[in-house]
């Protein structure tokens, strides 16, 4: 019994901090590989802080490019499209934002890096709570 009741404790812990881990996204923006990561899982109305991590085709981290976070929301009834862009600023080799959303539902999120006159985005979607 002991042992059962030990066991269930320990499921319950590694649940908690699977929950508790950063929303996390990995996708490609032309020849860049980004990882993004929000503070809040699932992300939430109000302010959230996301990171993102790129790097070069040949794996080198890139610090030397504008990023900036651009978060939609696209029209519902009652309500227009809502458009935000937040400039990311590198701390050692990522790059730091803080996203201040509206309201709960579906949301575009697109990080837009620019280096040497060429834009490439990452994008992907969150749901808000
Ligand atoms: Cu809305």
């Amino acid at each position: 019994m002991k042992k059962f009741v030990f066991i269930i404790i320990a499921v319950l812990l590694v649940a908690g901090t699977a929950f508790a881990k950063d929303f996390e996204v990995k996708k490609k923006a032309g020849d860049y590989d980004v990882v993004v990561k929000i503070d809040k899982n699932p992300p939430v109305v109000g302010t959230n802080n996301v990171t993102a991590e790129i790097k070069d085709a040949a794996g080198k981290p890139v610090t030397d490019a504008k990023v900036v976070v651009d978060y939609s929301m696209p029209a519902m009834p009652g309500m227009p499209p809502m458009n935000y862009k937040a400039n990311a600023k590198l701390s050692g080799e990522v790059y730091k934002a803080t996203m201040n959303l509206s309201m709960g539902g579906p949301w575009n999120i697109a990080i837009k890096i620019s280096k040497g006159g060429k834009t490439s985005s990452a994008k992907f979607n969150i749901d808000v709570q």
